[in-house]
Protein backbone atom coordinates (compact mmCIF):
# COMPACT_ATOMS: atom_id res chain seq x y z
CA UNK A 1 0.00 0.00 0.00
CA UNK A 2 1.43 3.53 -0.41
CA UNK A 3 0.06 5.51 2.50
CA UNK A 4 0.30 9.14 3.51
CA UNK A 5 0.59 10.10 6.95
CA UNK A 6 -0.37 13.52 8.79
CA UNK A 7 0.37 14.43 12.01
CA UNK A 8 1.78 17.34 14.26
CA UNK A 9 5.65 16.36 13.63
CA UNK A 10 6.77 17.87 17.43
CA UNK A 11 7.48 16.33 20.58
CA UNK A 12 3.68 14.83 22.05
CA UNK A 13 2.21 11.25 21.51
CA UNK A 14 -0.08 11.84 18.76
CA UNK A 15 3.02 12.72 16.62
CA UNK A 16 5.29 9.97 18.37
CA UNK A 17 2.32 7.59 17.69
CA UNK A 18 2.36 8.70 13.95
CA UNK A 19 5.66 8.53 13.00
CA UNK A 20 6.33 4.84 14.43
CA UNK A 21 3.08 3.66 12.48
CA UNK A 22 4.87 5.06 9.24
CA UNK A 23 8.15 3.11 10.26
CA UNK A 24 6.45 0.12 11.15
CA UNK A 25 4.69 0.13 7.74
CA UNK A 26 7.15 0.82 5.68
CA UNK A 27 9.24 -1.84 7.71
CA UNK A 28 6.13 -4.48 6.51
CA UNK A 29 6.85 -3.15 2.45
CA UNK A 30 4.54 -0.37 2.34
CA UNK A 31 5.73 3.26 1.14
CA UNK A 32 5.29 6.08 3.13
CA UNK A 33 4.62 9.13 2.93
CA UNK A 34 4.81 11.73 5.41
CA UNK A 35 3.54 15.34 4.60
CA UNK A 36 3.72 17.64 7.66
CA UNK A 37 5.03 20.98 8.12
CA UNK A 38 8.53 19.70 9.75
CA UNK A 39 10.24 16.37 9.21
CA UNK A 40 8.55 14.46 12.10
CA UNK A 41 11.26 14.73 15.02
CA UNK A 42 11.48 10.51 15.43
CA UNK A 43 12.85 10.21 11.70
CA UNK A 44 16.51 10.18 11.15
CA UNK A 45 15.27 10.68 7.13
CA UNK A 46 17.43 7.72 6.05
CA UNK A 47 14.55 5.15 6.75
CA UNK A 48 13.73 2.68 3.26
CA UNK A 49 10.48 3.28 2.18
CA UNK A 50 9.37 6.57 4.07
CA UNK A 51 9.27 9.82 2.34
CA UNK A 52 8.66 13.49 3.74
CA UNK A 53 6.92 16.00 2.30
CA UNK A 54 7.49 19.59 3.90
CA UNK A 55 4.48 21.52 3.67
CA UNK A 56 5.31 25.16 2.65
CA UNK A 57 3.44 27.70 4.09
CA UNK A 58 3.64 31.40 2.87
CA UNK A 59 3.10 33.90 5.13
CA UNK A 60 2.28 37.11 3.35
CA UNK A 61 1.91 40.03 5.28
CA UNK A 62 -1.96 40.42 4.99
CA UNK A 63 -2.19 37.08 6.79
CA UNK A 64 -2.75 37.28 10.34
CA UNK A 65 -2.90 34.06 10.91
CA UNK A 66 -1.09 31.72 8.18
CA UNK A 67 -4.01 29.90 6.39
CA UNK A 68 -1.48 26.18 7.34
CA UNK A 69 -5.15 23.90 6.49
CA UNK A 70 -5.32 24.85 3.45
CA UNK A 71 -1.63 24.73 2.37
CA UNK A 72 -1.86 21.18 4.27
CA UNK A 73 -4.84 20.49 1.93
CA UNK A 74 -2.98 21.28 -1.39
CA UNK A 75 0.47 19.21 -0.72
CA UNK A 76 -2.22 16.35 0.25
CA UNK A 77 -3.97 16.31 -2.71
CA UNK A 78 -0.42 17.17 -5.02
CA UNK A 79 1.68 14.26 -3.05
CA UNK A 80 -1.49 11.93 -3.55
CA UNK A 81 -1.73 12.48 -7.10
CA UNK A 82 2.19 12.57 -7.93
CA UNK A 83 2.91 9.55 -6.20
CA UNK A 84 -0.24 7.52 -6.42
CA UNK A 85 -1.17 6.99 -2.88
CA UNK A 86 -3.93 4.50 -1.92
CA UNK A 87 -5.20 6.33 1.16
CA UNK A 88 -4.32 9.66 3.68
CA UNK A 89 -4.35 8.57 6.95
CA UNK A 90 -4.34 11.73 9.50
CA UNK A 91 -3.72 12.07 13.14
CA UNK A 92 -5.24 14.34 15.45
CA UNK A 93 -8.35 15.97 13.66
CA UNK A 94 -7.95 19.44 14.04
CA UNK A 95 -7.13 20.26 11.31
CA UNK A 96 -6.04 17.30 9.55
CA UNK A 97 -9.56 15.84 9.38
CA UNK A 98 -10.35 19.12 7.35
CA UNK A 99 -7.21 19.53 5.10
CA UNK A 100 -7.93 15.87 4.32
CA UNK A 101 -11.59 16.09 3.57
CA UNK A 102 -10.56 18.86 0.99
CA UNK A 103 -7.62 16.98 -0.77
CA UNK A 104 -9.98 14.47 -1.06
CA UNK A 105 -12.82 16.63 -2.84
CA UNK A 106 -9.99 18.11 -4.86
CA UNK A 107 -8.54 15.13 -6.12
CA UNK A 108 -12.14 13.81 -6.95
CA UNK A 109 -12.22 16.88 -9.29
CA UNK A 110 -8.87 14.94 -11.12
CA UNK A 111 -11.16 11.38 -11.09
CA UNK A 112 -9.42 10.10 -8.00
CA UNK A 113 -10.94 8.44 -5.00
CA UNK A 114 -8.73 8.44 -2.00
CA UNK A 115 -10.20 7.54 1.35
CA UNK A 116 -9.11 9.62 4.29
CA UNK A 117 -8.76 7.40 7.71
CA UNK A 118 -8.64 9.82 11.23
CA UNK A 119 -7.07 8.98 14.28
CA UNK A 120 -8.12 10.65 17.18
CA UNK A 121 -5.70 10.91 20.04
CA UNK A 122 -7.08 12.66 22.91
CA UNK A 123 -6.91 16.47 23.15
CA UNK A 124 -8.04 16.85 19.69
CA UNK A 125 -11.92 15.54 21.69
CA UNK A 126 -11.09 16.27 24.63
CA UNK A 127 -9.66 19.87 25.12
CA UNK A 128 -9.80 21.24 21.69
CA UNK A 129 -12.81 19.49 19.93
CA UNK A 130 -15.15 20.22 22.71
CA UNK A 131 -14.50 24.02 22.95
CA UNK A 132 -17.57 25.31 20.86
CA UNK A 133 -15.68 26.87 18.21
CA UNK A 134 -14.00 23.68 17.21
CA UNK A 135 -16.73 21.17 17.97
CA UNK A 136 -18.97 21.63 14.47
CA UNK A 137 -15.88 21.56 12.24
CA UNK A 138 -14.33 18.32 14.40
CA UNK A 139 -17.86 16.51 14.53
CA UNK A 140 -17.70 17.41 10.25
CA UNK A 141 -13.99 16.37 10.23
CA UNK A 142 -15.07 12.79 12.19
CA UNK A 143 -18.11 12.24 10.20
CA UNK A 144 -16.71 12.89 6.60
CA UNK A 145 -13.58 10.31 7.22
CA UNK A 146 -13.78 7.40 5.57
CA UNK A 147 -12.41 5.27 8.77
CA UNK A 148 -12.18 6.59 12.24
CA UNK A 149 -10.31 4.84 14.90
CA UNK A 150 -9.38 6.10 18.63
CA UNK A 151 -6.58 5.08 20.75
CA UNK A 152 -8.84 4.00 23.73
CA UNK A 153 -12.09 2.82 24.46
CA UNK A 154 -12.23 5.65 26.84
CA UNK A 155 -11.56 8.41 23.66
CA UNK A 156 -14.49 6.16 21.79
CA UNK A 157 -17.04 6.79 24.57
CA UNK A 158 -16.09 10.30 25.07
CA UNK A 159 -16.17 11.29 21.18
CA UNK A 160 -19.64 9.47 20.77
CA UNK A 161 -21.00 11.09 23.93
CA UNK A 162 -19.82 14.69 23.07
CA UNK A 163 -20.20 14.68 19.34
CA UNK A 164 -22.82 12.99 19.10
CA UNK A 165 -21.47 11.74 15.94
CA UNK A 166 -23.06 8.90 13.20
CA UNK A 167 -19.77 7.73 12.50
CA UNK A 168 -18.34 3.69 13.25
CA UNK A 169 -15.32 4.34 15.96
CA UNK A 170 -12.77 1.58 15.27
CA UNK A 171 -10.73 0.88 18.93
CA UNK A 172 -6.90 0.24 17.99
CA UNK A 173 -4.72 1.16 20.72
CA UNK A 174 -1.40 2.91 20.91
CA UNK A 175 1.13 0.18 20.65
CA UNK A 176 5.46 -0.10 21.38
CA UNK A 177 8.19 -1.62 19.47
CA UNK A 178 9.03 -4.11 22.34
CA UNK A 179 12.71 -4.61 20.37
CA UNK A 180 13.62 -1.30 20.70
CA UNK A 181 11.65 -0.23 23.61
CA UNK A 182 13.45 -2.60 25.85
CA UNK A 183 14.98 -3.25 29.49
CA UNK A 184 18.97 -3.06 29.12
CA UNK A 185 21.41 -5.85 30.13
CA UNK A 186 21.86 -5.15 34.15
CA UNK A 187 25.54 -4.37 33.51
CA UNK A 188 24.85 -1.81 30.86
CA UNK A 189 22.01 -0.37 32.52
CA UNK A 190 24.83 0.42 35.58
CA UNK A 191 26.71 1.94 33.55
CA UNK A 192 24.44 3.97 32.01
CA UNK A 193 22.34 5.30 34.88
CA UNK A 194 25.93 5.82 37.16
CA UNK A 195 25.66 9.29 35.33
CA UNK A 196 22.24 10.23 37.21
CA UNK A 197 22.80 8.26 40.31
CA UNK A 198 24.48 5.82 42.57
CA UNK A 199 23.52 1.99 42.60
CA UNK A 200 22.23 1.95 45.70
CA UNK A 201 19.82 5.10 45.27
CA UNK A 202 16.32 4.87 42.92
CA UNK A 203 15.72 6.77 39.94
CA UNK A 204 12.35 7.40 38.96
CA UNK A 205 11.15 9.22 35.60
CA UNK A 206 8.69 11.90 33.83
CA UNK A 207 7.92 12.31 30.79
CA UNK A 208 5.94 14.69 29.31
CA UNK A 209 5.53 18.22 27.46
CA UNK A 210 5.25 19.92 30.22
CA UNK A 211 1.79 21.38 29.51
CA UNK A 212 -0.65 21.91 32.45
CA UNK A 213 -2.89 18.41 31.58
CA UNK A 214 0.37 16.41 33.05
CA UNK A 215 0.66 17.54 36.36
CA UNK A 216 4.19 17.91 35.91
CA UNK A 217 4.57 19.98 38.87
CA UNK A 218 2.77 16.95 41.04
CA UNK A 219 6.05 14.73 39.96
CA UNK A 220 8.06 17.14 41.66
CA UNK A 221 6.02 17.22 45.05
CA UNK A 222 5.76 13.42 44.69
CA UNK A 223 9.29 13.40 44.13
CA UNK A 224 9.85 15.84 47.23
CA UNK A 225 8.12 13.35 49.72
CA UNK A 226 9.85 10.58 48.57
CA UNK A 227 13.38 12.28 49.04
CA UNK A 228 12.20 12.55 52.96
CA UNK A 229 12.64 9.17 53.59
CA UNK A 230 15.32 7.48 50.98
CA UNK A 231 18.03 9.28 48.84
CA UNK A 232 16.71 9.14 45.01
CA UNK A 233 16.96 10.77 41.88
CA UNK A 234 14.33 12.16 39.58
CA UNK A 235 14.85 12.26 35.49
CA UNK A 236 11.96 15.00 33.51
CA UNK A 237 12.63 14.19 30.04
CA UNK A 238 11.01 16.90 27.74
CA UNK A 239 9.85 20.49 28.04
CA UNK A 240 7.01 23.24 27.68
CA UNK A 241 4.82 25.92 29.62
CA UNK A 242 5.89 24.11 32.84
CA UNK A 243 8.95 23.70 32.99
CA UNK A 244 10.13 26.79 34.61
CA UNK A 245 7.22 26.13 37.98
CA UNK A 246 8.93 22.52 38.12
CA UNK A 247 11.91 24.48 38.31
CA UNK A 248 10.84 26.31 41.19
CA UNK A 249 9.59 23.89 42.81
CA UNK A 250 12.61 21.66 43.05
CA UNK A 251 14.94 24.83 44.41
CA UNK A 252 12.13 25.57 47.02
CA UNK A 253 12.33 21.82 48.17
CA UNK A 254 16.08 22.25 48.18
CA UNK A 255 16.12 19.03 45.63
CA UNK A 256 17.88 20.33 42.63
CA UNK A 257 21.14 18.36 43.04
CA UNK A 258 18.30 15.15 42.73
CA UNK A 259 16.55 16.64 39.52
CA UNK A 260 18.00 16.23 36.40
CA UNK A 261 16.17 18.25 33.85
CA UNK A 262 17.27 16.62 30.41
CA UNK A 263 15.01 18.25 28.26
CA UNK A 264 13.29 17.20 25.02
CA UNK A 265 15.07 14.12 24.10
CA UNK A 266 14.71 11.70 20.70
CA UNK A 267 15.87 8.54 22.57
CA UNK A 268 13.74 8.45 25.04
CA UNK A 269 14.14 4.31 24.80
CA UNK A 270 17.87 5.04 26.04
CA UNK A 271 16.76 6.84 29.22
CA UNK A 272 13.77 5.02 29.97
CA UNK A 273 15.45 1.40 30.88
CA UNK A 274 17.98 3.48 33.52
CA UNK A 275 14.65 4.30 35.74
CA UNK A 276 13.05 2.14 38.38
CA UNK A 277 9.75 3.76 38.59
CA UNK A 278 7.58 6.58 36.52
CA UNK A 279 5.50 9.26 37.60
CA UNK A 280 2.66 10.16 35.24
CA UNK A 281 0.61 11.98 37.66
CA UNK A 282 -1.46 13.74 34.65
CA UNK A 283 -4.96 15.28 34.85
CA UNK A 284 -5.80 13.44 32.11
CA UNK A 285 -4.91 10.38 29.49
CA UNK A 286 -6.69 9.46 26.70
CA UNK A 287 -4.29 6.45 26.68
CA UNK A 288 -0.96 7.52 28.12
CA UNK A 289 2.03 6.32 25.95
CA UNK A 290 4.42 7.20 27.88
CA UNK A 291 4.06 5.00 30.47
CA UNK A 292 3.75 2.27 28.14
CA UNK A 293 6.62 3.10 26.60
CA UNK A 294 8.40 2.97 30.39
CA UNK A 295 6.42 -0.20 30.89
CA UNK A 296 8.09 -2.25 27.68
CA UNK A 297 11.04 -1.23 29.16
CA UNK A 298 10.13 -3.04 32.51
CA UNK A 299 9.38 0.32 34.68
CA UNK A 300 6.43 0.27 36.17
CA UNK A 301 4.44 3.70 36.49
CA UNK A 302 2.59 5.38 39.27
CA UNK A 303 -0.17 7.43 37.60
CA UNK A 304 -3.72 8.63 37.89
CA UNK A 305 -7.15 6.83 37.52
CA UNK A 306 -8.33 8.72 34.50
CA UNK A 307 -9.35 8.63 31.09
CA UNK A 308 -7.76 5.25 29.13
CA UNK A 309 -5.28 4.98 32.06
CA UNK A 310 -6.89 1.94 33.19
CA UNK A 311 -7.34 0.00 29.66
CA UNK A 312 -3.30 0.09 30.40
CA UNK A 313 -2.40 -0.14 33.96
CA UNK A 314 -4.02 -2.69 36.39
CA UNK A 315 -4.12 -1.04 39.84
CA UNK A 316 -1.61 -3.46 41.91
CA UNK A 317 -0.53 -5.78 38.65
CA UNK A 318 1.32 -3.66 36.68
CA UNK A 319 1.81 -0.25 38.39
CA UNK A 320 -0.33 2.01 40.67
CA UNK A 321 -3.00 4.10 40.11
CA UNK A 322 -4.20 7.12 42.35
CA UNK A 323 -6.72 10.00 42.56
CA UNK A 324 -5.76 13.16 40.64
CA UNK A 325 -3.42 15.51 42.87
CA UNK A 326 -3.19 12.68 45.47
CA UNK A 327 0.32 13.43 45.91
CA UNK A 328 0.39 12.14 49.54
CA UNK A 329 -0.55 9.00 48.37
CA UNK A 330 1.34 8.44 45.19
CA UNK A 331 4.51 9.77 47.44
CA UNK A 332 3.62 6.50 49.96
CA UNK A 333 2.58 4.16 46.95
CA UNK A 334 6.49 4.32 45.51
CA UNK A 335 7.70 4.62 48.70
CA UNK A 336 6.29 0.97 49.75
CA UNK A 337 7.61 -0.34 45.91
CA UNK A 338 11.12 0.97 46.69
CA UNK A 339 11.29 -0.48 49.76
CA UNK A 340 10.35 -4.16 48.46
CA UNK A 341 12.54 -4.94 45.86
CA UNK A 342 10.56 -8.44 45.34
CA UNK A 343 7.49 -6.57 44.43
CA UNK A 344 8.85 -3.92 42.36
CA UNK A 345 10.96 -6.89 40.68
CA UNK A 346 7.18 -8.87 40.06
CA UNK A 347 5.80 -5.20 39.00
CA UNK A 348 8.44 -4.45 36.32
CA UNK A 349 7.78 -8.06 35.21
CA UNK A 350 4.42 -7.54 34.16
CA UNK A 351 4.55 -4.21 32.76
CA UNK A 352 7.24 -5.71 30.46
CA UNK A 353 5.04 -8.75 29.73
CA UNK A 354 1.92 -6.33 29.36
CA UNK A 355 3.54 -4.36 26.96
CA UNK A 356 4.71 -7.74 25.01
CA UNK A 357 1.68 -8.78 25.20
CA UNK A 358 -0.82 -6.54 24.56
CA UNK A 359 0.63 -3.77 22.94
CA UNK A 360 3.52 -4.86 20.63
CA UNK A 361 3.70 -3.41 17.74
CA UNK A 362 3.46 -6.47 15.86
CA UNK A 363 0.13 -7.36 17.29
CA UNK A 364 -1.17 -3.50 16.50
CA UNK A 365 0.30 -2.64 13.07
CA UNK A 366 -2.06 -6.02 11.75
CA UNK A 367 -4.86 -4.06 13.13
CA UNK A 368 -4.11 -1.00 11.10
CA UNK A 369 -3.61 -2.95 8.16
CA UNK A 370 -6.57 -5.03 8.48
CA UNK A 371 -8.47 -1.50 9.36
CA UNK A 372 -6.89 -0.06 5.24
CA UNK A 373 -8.05 -2.78 3.72
CA UNK A 374 -11.50 -2.41 5.08
CA UNK A 375 -11.49 1.32 4.18
CA UNK A 376 -10.57 0.82 0.60
CA UNK A 377 -12.51 -2.22 0.11
CA UNK A 378 -15.91 0.40 0.96
CA UNK A 379 -14.65 2.95 -0.83
O1 LIG B 1 -1.19 14.88 25.82
C1 LIG B 1 -0.83 15.77 25.06
O2 LIG B 1 -0.52 16.89 25.47
C2 LIG B 1 -0.65 15.53 23.60
C3 LIG B 1 -1.53 14.54 22.94
C4 LIG B 1 -1.02 14.43 21.53
O3 LIG B 1 -1.83 14.39 20.65
O4 LIG B 1 0.18 14.43 21.29
O5 LIG B 1 -1.54 13.27 23.62
C5 LIG B 1 -2.65 12.44 23.40
O6 LIG B 1 -2.26 11.42 22.49
C6 LIG B 1 -1.32 10.46 23.00
C7 LIG B 1 -0.99 9.48 21.88
O7 LIG B 1 -2.09 8.81 21.40
C8 LIG B 1 -1.91 9.75 24.22
O8 LIG B 1 -1.00 8.80 24.73
C9 LIG B 1 -2.21 10.80 25.30
O9 LIG B 1 -2.82 10.15 26.41
C10 LIG B 1 -3.15 11.86 24.75
N1 LIG B 1 -3.25 12.96 25.73
C11 LIG B 1 -4.39 13.24 26.37
O10 LIG B 1 -5.43 12.64 26.19
C12 LIG B 1 -4.31 14.36 27.33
Amino acid sequence: MKIGITCYPTYGGSGVVATELGIELAASGHEVHFITYSQPFRLTGREEGIFYHEVPVSNYPLFDFPPYSLALASRMCDVADYYKLDLLHVHYAIPHAISAFLAREMLAKRGLHIPIVTTLHGTDITLVGADQSYLPITRFGIEESDGVTAISEYLKRRTLEEFRVQAEIAVIPNFVNCDVYEPLKPEVREAARARFAPANEPLLVHLSNFRPVKRAPDAVLIFAEIVKHTPAHLLLIGDGPDRSVVEWLAKRHKIQDRVHFLGKQNSVSELLPLADLMLMPSELESFGLASLEAMACRVPAIATNVGGIPELIDHGINGLLYEVGDVESMAKGALDLLESPARLDAMATAARQTAQTRFCAHKIIPLYEKFYDDVLERA
